[in-house]
C-alpha cells in the first residue's frame, strides 16, 4: 500500500504472505471484477474494481457504462492509490477516546433526545453531503423530518447545487435535468458558462472534444478566467465576475430582435413578455467584454440549433446564483431547446451524488421525491408513507444560517455527515469557532485527520468507498451501484447502519429497522411512486420491486423507470411541473456580487478546484501521483497586478479580507486579469494551515438559494517576505510548525514547503526535532552568513529526510529531490541530478509520471506538433486525457516562441 499501512494490520485473516510489489498475475486474477462508480465527481463513470487479495484494489474504466464507455480521468485512474488504511479511522472515539459503538450511538442518541425534549426539535440539525449514498441520505432525510420534526437537514450541496435547484424549480416547477450526456456529443456548440470541465468534469470534456473532431463542435467559455477548458475553445469570454446574467439577457434580447423565438414553444410557458422586457432594461457593458465579442457569441447561439449550455459553480456560486440559472434556462425556453437531442441547458453536478440527495430532497427547504415541504398534500403523504409521527412543516436552517445558529447556541446538537465544514464553509474560520462553540457535535468520517473531526465530540467511523454497497444519480439522472469490493476494516460501519442505529436509539425502532441498502432502495422507489401519484417527475417506482439479488446486479439506469417510461428527456413537449404544466420565464436583472472592492480590499479572490485533488484532499492527498501535479496551494495573480506588488516568481503573498488571511504562493499568470486572484480550495489545516482559503471567503448568500458566493470576496494581497524558506522531503509524515507550510505525499514518502519568520541557531537541531530524528547521520553544510542550510539525514545508509533552507525560496529540483528518501541518495545536497540524468520538471501526466521538461524537450527534439504525436512520443495524456489541455498549451507556447525566433 502506498501509504505504508495496509489491511493485513487490522486481522489475521488477510496478513499478507507476499509482498505487495511482488504479487503475481494468478493471485490477482483469482479475485473477481465488481462494477462499481466512482466517488468523485458528478460524471459518475463506471469502473471495474479488482482486489488484489492483500488489502488493495486494481481500478480500470467499465467499457459497458453509459457516462463513461471505459474512460476515466486522473482522479479515477489513481484509486488504488487512496484505499490505504494508514488515515483511517477504525473505532468511534468519544472525547478524544476511543469508545465502544454502544457507548458513542448511546451518548449520541441520548443527546439528541435530550436536546430536543429540552429546547424543541429545532434545536438540533444534520448536516449532509451530496457524497452520501442515496440510502444514507435518505435515512438522514427520513429521521429528521420525519421522526425529530424538524427540517433542520442541510447539506454540502447548499454550496454547490443549491441555485440550481432553485432556477430549475422556479421556471420547470420541478428540480430536473432535462437532458441527457448524449446531448453532448450530438451537440454543435457546446457553451461552458462558470465550468472547468476539463479538470473538474474529465470525462465529459472529452466527450465534448470528441464531437468536436467528429462534428466540428464548437466550443465557447465563459469564465473571468482562462481556464484549460478554454484550450480547445473557439471563443473565451472573459465576462467580468458576476455578469453573467447581463450577458444572458443580451442574448435574450437579441433572439427576439432577431425573430429567433420559437412561439409554438412558448405556448408551454408563461411570462416572456416579462422576462424580455427586463433582458431589454439590462446593461451588457457591466461584463466588460466588446461589443464584437458579445455580438459574436449571441449570433454562434442564435445560428447553431443544437446548442447544449453546460453550467456549473461560475453560475451556482454566486449571489444571483439563482438568476444566472434563469437567464440561462429563459434562453432555451425562448428558443424551443430544450429536451430534444444536442441541446438543452445541463447542470453538471459536483459530486458524485448531488442528484441523488435532490431526490431524497436532502436540503431543507425540500421533502422526499421532489415533494414540496410546503403543500399539506405532499407532506401527509410522506408522512404516511414513512407511518411518521411527525413531519417538518417549514423550511429548515440552511447551511450559513445553521453553523451561525450552531456558534449562537441556537442549535445544541450537530451531525455532520461526510463533509468538512471547518474547511469548505465560507468564513470557515468562523465556522470552525461555532463547531467547537456548539455543545454537542457528532462526526461521521472515514477519518480524524480532517479539520471538523478534530472538533467533535463524537466521531463515528463510517465504511468508505470500496467497502460499501449503494446507489448514486449522476448529473444526467443515471442511476448506479457503488459495490463493496473490500472488507469492511476495523469497527467501522456504513453510513446508513450508523443512521438506522441512532434512529432506533432515540425511539423508534420499527421505522428504522434496516437489514441492507436495499431494502432502504425499494423503500425510498415505493414513495417515488406515490410522488408520481401526486404529479411529481421522480419516479424509480419501477425499482420498488427489486428483491436483493436484483439490486445487488441493477445495472446503470436513467431515471424516470416505472411501468410506462424508462429514461429519455424531458420537456420536448413542454409538460412542465407547474400546476397548469407551463414553464415559467423568470425575469432576472444583473446585480454586482456582494463585496465590493475597496481601497482595503482591492483584488477580487476566485476560488475553484485544481484536475488532480478532490476538495479537501482527505482521499486524493493520500495519492503520490495526484499529489505531484500541484503539490502546494497558490494564489494566481496577473503579471501587472505582480509588478505592481513587486513579486517575483515563486514568492509567497499574504492575502487578507475583512474574514480572515492566508499565505500562499504566488503564480504569476494572465490566465486571471488584473485586479482578479485566483486560490484553490483545497488546502487544509492538515495539509497547509495557512492555506485555508474559505477563511476570506465572505459569507455572502444568494436571496432564493441560500447558496454562497464562494466565487467574488474582496481581498489584499501583499507579499509575504519570510525570513527563511524550506524545502523537506522525507520517508516519515513531518510536521512542521512554521508560518508558512505545505506538505504532500510523493512516492518516496512526503514533501513540504516552508517559510518562517525566525531562524533557529542550528538548522541540524531543527531538522532533527522537525523529522523527528534524533539519532540519524547527518551530512550538513551550514552557511549562516548567506542564510544556507542542506541538511541530510541518513539511517542505514538510506536517506530518511533532507532539509533545503535559504533567505529566498529554495532552489532545487524537487520532483528529483522527492524521489530521493529511501534511497542512498549519495549526491542529495547538491538538490540537482547528476549532469547525465535529466529533469523531468513537475508531473504534467499523473497516470505515466511525465514531467513538464521531458515533454518540451520531446516537442523540441522530435519536432513534435499535436497532443496525439507527443502521447506516442511519450505516452504522456494517452491514458485518461485529463492532462491533454496542459501539453496542448506546451504545444502552441513552443509554437510561439518558434515563430518569434
Ligand atoms: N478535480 C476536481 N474535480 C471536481 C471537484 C474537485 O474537487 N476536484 N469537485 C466536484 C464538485 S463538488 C463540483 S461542484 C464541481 C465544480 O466544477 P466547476 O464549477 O467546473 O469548478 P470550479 O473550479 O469550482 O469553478 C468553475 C469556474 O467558475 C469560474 N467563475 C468564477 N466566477 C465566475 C463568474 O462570475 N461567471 C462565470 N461564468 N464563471 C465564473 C471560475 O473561474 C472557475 O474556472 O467539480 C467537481 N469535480
Ligand atoms: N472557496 C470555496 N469553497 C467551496 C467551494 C468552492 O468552489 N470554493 N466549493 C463548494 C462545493 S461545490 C462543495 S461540494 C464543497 C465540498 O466540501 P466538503 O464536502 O467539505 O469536502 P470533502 O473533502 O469532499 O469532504 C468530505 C468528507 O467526507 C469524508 N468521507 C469520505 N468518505 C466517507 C464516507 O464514506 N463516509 C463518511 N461519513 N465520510 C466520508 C472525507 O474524509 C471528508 O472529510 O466545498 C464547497 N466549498
Ligand atoms: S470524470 Fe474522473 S472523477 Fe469524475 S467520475 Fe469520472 S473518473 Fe471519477
Ligand atoms: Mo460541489
Amino acid at each position: 500500500m502506498m501509504d505504508g499501512t495496509d489491511r493485513s494490520e487490522i486481522g489475521p485473516e488477510i496478513r499478507p504472505e507476499i509482498r505487495p510489489e511482488i504479487r503475481t498475475e494468478s493471485k490477482l486474477e483469482s479475485q473477481p471484477e465488481i462494477r462499481s462508480t466512482c466517488p468523485y465527481c458528478g460524471v459518475g463513470c463506471g469502473v471495474f474494481l479488482r482486489a488484489d487479495g492483500q488489502g488493495g484494489i486494481s481500478v480500470r474504466g467499465d467499457p459497458a457504462h453509459p457516462a463513461n464507455s471505459g474512460r476515466l480521468c486522473s482522479k479515477g485512474s489513481a484509486l488504488a492509490e487512496t484505499v490505504g488504511l494508514g488515515d483511517r479511522l477504525l473505532a468511534p472515539r468519544v472525547n478524544g477516546r476511543e469508545a465502544s459503538w454502544d457507548d458513542a450511538l448511546q451518548l449520541v442518541a441520548d443527546r439528541f433526545r435530550t436536546s430536543i425534549a429540552e429546547h424543541g426539535p429545532d434545536s438540533v440539525a444534520i448536516y449532509a453531503s451530496g457524497q452520501m449514498l442515496t440510502e444514507d441520505y435518505y435515512l438522514a432525510n427520513k429521521l429528521m423530518k420525519g421522526f425529530i420534526g424538524s427540517a433542520n437537514i442541510d447539506t454540502n450541496s447548499r454550496l454547490c447545487m443549491a441555485s440550481t435547484v432553485a432556477g430549475h424549480r422556479r421556471a420547470f416547477g420541478t428540480d430536473t435535468v432535462p437532458g441527457t450526456y448524449e446531448d453532448l456529443g450530438a451537440a454543435d456548440l457546446v457553451v461552458l458558462v462558470g465550468s472547468n470541465l476539463a479538470w473538474c468534469h474529465p470525462v465529459l470534456y472529452q466527450q465534448v472534444l470528441a464531437a468536436k473532431k467528429a462534428r466540428g463542435t464548437r466550443i465557447v467559455v465563459i469564465d473571468p478566467r482562462r481556464t484549460a477548458s478554454c484550450d480547445a475553445a473557439d471563443m473565451h469570454l472573459a465576462l467580468a465576475p458576476g455578469s453573467d446574467v447581463a450577458l444572458f439577457n443580451r442574448l435574450l434580447a437579441e433572439l427576439s430582435a432577431g425573430k429567433m423565438v420559437d412561439q409554438t414553444y412558448l405556448a408551454h410557458t408563461k411570462g416572456f413578455t416579462d422576462a424580455l422586457d427586463a433582458a431589454r432594461a439590462d446593461d451588457v457593458s457591466v461584463t466588460g467584454l466588446s461589443e464584437a465579442e458579445i455580438a459574436q457569441f449571441c449570433d454562434l447561439w442564435m445560428q447553431t440549433e443544437k446548442v447544449v449550455t453546460v453550467f456549473s459553480q461560475g453560475v451556482n456560486q454566486s449571489t444571483s446564483g439563482s438568476d444566472k440559472v434563469n437567464a440561462i434556462l429563459n434562453c432555451h425556453l425562448a428558443s424551443g431547446r430544450i429536451g430534444r437531442p444536442g441541446m438543452g441547458p445541463l447542470s453538471v453536478t459536483g459530486q458524485p451524488n448531488a442528484m441523488g440527495g435532490r431526490e431524497v430532497g436532502g436540503l431543507a427547504n425540500m421533502l422526499a421525491c421532489h415533494l414540496d415541504l410546503e403543500n399539506p398534500d405532499h407532506r401527509a403523504a410522506v408522512r404516511e408513507c414513512w407511518n411518521a409521527p411527525t413531519i417538518a412543516e417549514a423550511p429548515g436552517l440552511k447551511a450559513v444560517d445553521m453553523f451561525r445558529a450552531a456558534g449562537d447556541g441556537r442549535i445544541k446538537a450537530l451531525w455532520i455527515i461526510h463533509t468538512n465544514p471547518a474547511v469548505s464553509m465560507p468564513e470557515a474560520d468562523a465556522v470552525r469557532d461555532a463547531i467547537a462553540a456548539c455543545p454537542f457535535t457528532v462526526v461521521s468520517d472515514i477519518t480524524m485527520a480532517t479539520d471538523t473531526a478534530r472538533l467533535a465530540d463524537v466521531v463515528l467511523p463510517a465504511t468508505a468507498w470500496g467497502e460499501k454497497n449503494g446507489t448514486v444519480t449522476n448529473s444526467d439522472r443515471t442511476i448506479s451501484r457503488q459495490r463493496a469490493v473490500l472488507p469492511a476494516p476495523g469497527a467501522t460501519r456504513p453510513d446508513w447502519a450508523i443512521l438506522a442505529e441512532v434512529g432506533q436509539r432515540m425511539g423508534w425502532p420499527r421505522a428504522f429497522d434496516y437489514q441492507s441498502p436495499s431494502e432502504i432502495f425499494r423503500e425510498h422507489a415505493a414513495l417515488s411512486g406515490i410522488a408520481a401519484r401526486l404529479g411529481r417527475d421522480f419516479d424509480i417506482s419501477g425499482l420498488a420491486t427489486l428483491d436483493d439479488a436484483g439490486y445487488e446486479q441493477m445495472a446503470p439506469v436513467r431515471w424516470p423507470v416505472n411501468a410506462t417510461r424508462r429514461g429519455g428527456r424531458f420537456f420536448a413537449e413542454g409538460q412542465f411541473f407547474h400546476a397548469d404544466g407551463k414553464a415559467r420565464f423568470v425575469p432576472v436583472r444583473y446585480r454586482s456580487p456582494a463585496a465590493k472592492t475597496e481601497p482595503r480590499y482591492p483584488y477580487r479572490l476566485n476560488t475553484g478546484r485544481v484536475r488532480d485533488q478532490w476538495h479537501t484532499m482527505t482521499r486524493t492527498g493520500l495519492s503520490p501521483r495526484l499529489s505531484a501535479h500541484l503539490a502546494e496551494p497558490f494564489l494566481e495573480v496577473h503579471p501587472e497586478d505582480a509588478r505592481r506588488l513587486t513579486l517575483a516568481p515563486s514568492d509567497l503573498v499574504q492575502v487578507q479580507s475583512p474574514t480572515g488571511q492566508a499565505i500562499l504562493r504566488a503564480r504569476i499568470t494572465d490566465a486571471v486579469q488584473p485586479g482578479q486572484v485566483f486560490a484553490s480550495m483545497h488546502w487544509t489545516g492538515e495539509t497547509a494551515p495557512s492555506a485555508r482559503i474559505d477563511a476570506l471567503v465572505a459569507a455572502a448568500t444568494d436571496p432564493v438559494s441560500g447558496q454562497p458566493e464562494s466565487k467574488a470576496s474582496v481581498v489584499s494581497v501583499r507579499p509575504y517576505r519570510a525570513a527563511w524558506y524550506g524545502f523537506a522531503v522525507s520517508t516519515a509524515r513531518m510536521d512542521p510548525s512554521c508560518s508558512y507550510w505545505a506538505r504532500a505525499r510523493t512516492g518516496a514518502g512526503y514533501r513540504a514547503e516552508m517559510a518562517g519568520d525566525h531562524r533557529p541557531d542550528d538548522w541540524e537541531t531543527e531538522a532533527r526535532r522537525l523529522f523527528g530524528l534524533p539519532e540519524a547521520a547527518a551530512v550538513s553544510f551550514q552557511d549562516a552568513g548567506r542564510g544556507l542550510a542542506r541538511i541530510a539525514l541518513m539511517q542505514d545508509d538510506v536517506l530518511a529526510a533532507a532539509l533545503f533552507v535559504a533567505r529566498e525560496p529554495v532552489a532545487v529540483m524537487r520532483d528529483y529531490v522527492a524521489t530521493l528518501p529511501g534511497t542512498s541518495a549519495p549526491d542529495v545536497l547538491s538538490g540537482r541530478p547528476s549532469a547525465d540524468m535529466p529533469d523531468p520538471g513537475p508531473i504534467l501526466c499523473s497516470c505515466f509520471g511525465v514531467g513538464v521538461n521531458t515533454i518540451l524537450r520531446a516537442i523540441e527534439a522530435q519536432g513534435l506538433v499535436t497532443v496525439d504525436a507527443v502521447g506516442a512520443a511519450l505516452q504522456a495524456g494517452t491514458n485518461c486525457g485529463s492532462c491533454q489541455p496542459e501539453i496542448a498549451a506546451l504545444l502552441s507556447a513552443a509554437q510561439v516562441r518558434e515563430a518569434a525566433e
